[in-house]
């Protein structure tokens, strides 16, 4: 039996160094195999973590992969509300997620019980929340989405049905655009999303004036406004996959560039700078918090658990549950 220490719990992660000479890569995997456990991660981890997974995606198809998997033990390259979502639908298996600090500034600009207070000053609304919430948020909430299938969502409701949409003021404003609906938002925002710069992006498209502009929903409107395309991360990847033009300039976390690059060896990726800095990538510092290094140490400890109050488990299972029904049906 392995004593977790306390400074680890401290931490929220093991810092126990790693043994010299190991390829981490390759003990990942030999761990993976022996304790029958998948590493799933999201296109915004570095790109080793994405190397040495079973299966990277989106959200959306996380979830999926995380409902279908017969592994004992589900090890979530992303953050916490991505882990807690594996839990949920996973009740039985082992959810391992390397850094309990990797959380996510969507899900904490919408804490459940102002959210919950949120709704029910809106009696009559049905309430649509982003998969970017915690576990108790999603408990007060009728249906899930993710960036991959909001709009189909949103439109299968009907048009005279008030919506509350949360906790992305962004994604839900641009929801609200090319649907026609007037759903009441949530004031939430994600702060990698938030921070690109307009000017930033005049100047590049000034300087690659073929390529094409791939945003993210999340971004602010005037961003929204310059790209030629507008889609979750796999909905871009799709585009860049299969478009005939060879430059892209990338209005995401920056992540999502390894397996664009991967999948498109010939083409180029220029990622979009945040607006405060010099540097050209807009990490996520949550996502990066995830090292291989932690894969390793939590997958030889099995530790970090990630645990769900059975209770708010059992409310939040519907919507996610209904997201992945609507999802199947959609095709998606
Ligand atoms: O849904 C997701 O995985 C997020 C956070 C972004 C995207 O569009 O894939």
């Amino acid at each position: 039996m392995t004593t977790i220490k306390d400074s680890w719990k401290n931490k929220g992660y093991i810092d126990e160094p790693i043994p010299e000479g190991i390829d981490l890569a390759t003990a990942i995997r030999q761990m993976c195999k022996e304790k029958n456990a998948v590493i799933l991660a999201h296109y915004y981890t570095e790109g080793a973590l994405q190397d040495v997974a079973d299966f990277v995606g989106d959200s959306l198809a996380l979830a999926q992969k995380a409902a279908a998997t017969d592994a004992d033990i589900i090890l979530m390259c992303g953050v916490h509300f991505m882990a807690e979502t594996d839990k949920i639908l996973c009740p039985d298996k082992r959810v391992l997620i390397p850094d309990l600090n990797a959380t996510c500034s969507l899900a904490e600009s919408c804490p459940a019980d102002e959210f919950a207070a949120f709704v029910k000053a809106h009696p009559g609304h049905k309430v649509i929340s982003y998969v970017n919430t915690s576990a108790a948020t999603k408990a007060v909430t009728d249906v899930v989405v993710t960036s991959s299938n909001a709009r189909q969502i949103v439109e299968s409701f009907p048009k005279d049905q008030p919506l509350i949409f949360g906790p992305d003021r962004n994604l839900g404003s641009y929801i609200n655009s090319i649907t026609g609906r007037d759903m009441l938002l949530w004031n939430g925002a994600c702060h990698v999303h938030e921070r690109f710069s307009v000017e930033k992006l005049v100047d590049l498209k000034k300087q690659y004036p073929t390529a094409k502009v791939l945003v993210h929903p999340e971004c602010k409107g005037p961003i929204v406004k310059l790209a030629d395309v507008v889609g979750s991360t796999a909905a871009l990847l799709k585009f860049a996959i299969h478009s005939d033009c060879d430059t892209f300039l990338v209005v995401t976390e920056s992540g999502i560039l390894h397996e664009m690059q991967k999948q498109a060896p010939d083409k180029t990726f220029i990622p979009v700078p945040p607006d405060d800095s010099t540097c050209g990538c807009n990490e996520c510092n949550f996502m990066r918090l995830i090292t291989l290094a932690k894969v390793y140490n939590t997958l030889r400890y099995e530790w970090p658990e990630v645990q769900v109050d059975p209770e708010v488990a059992k409310a939040a299972i519907r919507p996610i549950e209904r997201m992945l029904d609507i999802s199947k049906q959609l095709g998606l």
